[in-house]
């Protein structure tokens, strides 16, 4: 279908896509099988200013939108969503930063963002609080002109790896998520170390790790916008970043139906390529179809938040849903096309099965997203009332 890209947008497609086939295709196996963090990857896309695309101008990025990041989530996660994963958590990172921060602050860090020099991370989930996200115990406490910071968080993408970290913290426990604050807290920092690595079923490329913080001291100034509002810049995150993993989804649902074509096209049996035969067309056909609403979907609401929107919660909740859901589902797809060849590690559509099924969990679960999407309906109804 034709999506109408300008362009410009067609350029980053083509580019992205570029990079997928020559630089993340040969090596996606090895690094899952390895669990290697794709540091070599993330340097090409640095080279090609891919970082800053979502940055504005004025510190260094190339000034785009949400859409074209999506077009360039998509086309990473065709090839490898451990890799976009890697590249996409880099942006959520950032977003607390880019919506809520300071001058000095986005003078500070967005330019080395933008050119690929510092990776970073969102530190909210903690071991009781992921769904549950006004749950988080982890505390920053004022102390003259710096925060302390105790507390773990769980299960953070780019963990370690990355330089930047944007972090969750209480600064009044008695408020609960009223009283949460949002912190930039450089790697380095003395009593913030890094706890367990884990060991995951898909995205392996991709580092998850915990953070500790122990009496770390960062400096007042380090607060994103200002004490309690932690909650609101989480979500206003969240709502910016769910639209780049339904591009995941797409992304993965893409590779996965390709590879199912490709192979139908080659295998044979009862003498005839088994894509003549209507079971395997039919199951093509829906595929087709998913992908195609999955996109359109996801570029709409793209589109939408480049639009200048400030309400995108229900929609960012069923692009990501929705295209997530359609990742699942076609990599399942993609497996039993292929039959036995689609369960063995030679062939590429077991990794991407595995790999889609985090898309449906992070950033929010599919559950939680129809909570969202559901909530928006009794509040509209209400309205109209
Ligand atoms: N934008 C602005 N404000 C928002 C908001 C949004 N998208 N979503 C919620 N809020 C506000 C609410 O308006 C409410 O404000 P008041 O206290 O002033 O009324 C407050 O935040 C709490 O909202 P709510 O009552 O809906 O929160 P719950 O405790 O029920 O939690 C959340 C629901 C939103 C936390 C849950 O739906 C959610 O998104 N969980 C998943 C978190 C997640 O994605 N975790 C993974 C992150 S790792 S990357």
């Amino acid at each position: 279908m034709d999506y109408l890209l300008t362009e410009e947008q067609q350029m980053i497609r083509d580019l992205a896509r570029r990079i997928a086939d020559e630089k993340v295709v040969p090596v996606r196996a090895e690094l899952d099988e390895k669990e290697e963090f794709p540091w070599d990857i993330m340097k090409v896309l640095a080279q090609s200013d891919l970082f800053g695309l979502f940055i504005p101008e004025e510190y260094g990025g190339l000034g785009k939108g949400s859409f074209e990041l999506c077009i360039a989530v998509e086309e990473l996660s065709r090839a490898c969503v451990g890799v976009s994963t890697t590249y996409a958590a880099n942006a959520l990172g950032t977003y607390p930063i880019l919506l809520h921060g300071s001058d000095e602050q986005k003078k500070k860090y967005l330019p080395d963002i933008a050119a690929g020099k510092k990776l970073v991370a969102f530190g909210l989930t903690e071991a009781n609080a992921g769904s549950d996200a006004g749950g988080i115990q982890t505390t920053a406490r004022l102390e003259g002109n710096e925060y302390i910071l105790n507390g773990t968080k769980q299960w953070i993408t780019n963990g370690g790896e990355a330089d930047i970290y944007t972090i969750i913290a209480l600064t009044d426990k008695s408020k609960g998520p009223r009283g949460a604050s949002a912190f930039v807290v450089e790697k380095g920092t003395p009593g913030f170390t890094f706890g367990k690595k884990e060991n995951k079923l898909g995205i392996r490329s991709s580092v998850t790790r915990e953070l500790v913080f122990d009496n770390c001291r960062i400096p007042k100034d380090n607060i994103i916008g200002r004490d309690g509002i932690g909650f609101l810049v989480t979500m206003k995150t969240l709502d910016k970043s769910r639209t780049g993993v339904g591009a995941q989804g797409v992304g993965v649902a893409q590779g996965a139906f390709e590879e199912a074509v490709k192979f139908a096209r080659q295998r044979h049996q009862f003498g005839h390529p088994v894509i003549s035969f209507q079971a395997v067309q039919h199951m093509l056909a829906d595929m087709a179809m998913q992908i195609e609403a999955a996109r359109s979907l996801v570029y709409s609401v793209a589109r939408f938040i480049d639009s200048g929107a400030k309400e995108m919660s229900k929609e960012s909740a069923m692009a990501k849903a929705f295209a997530t859901d359609v990742g699942m589902k076609v990599a399942v797809d993609a497996v039993q096309i292929m039959g036995g060849a689609g369960y063995m590690r030679e062939y590429p559509v077991e990794k991407m099965m595995r790999d889609a099924k985090i898309l449906q969990i992070y950033e929010g679960t599919n559950q939680i997203q129809r909570n969202v999407i559901g909530q928006e309906i009794i509040r509209e109804a209400a309205k109209k009332k």
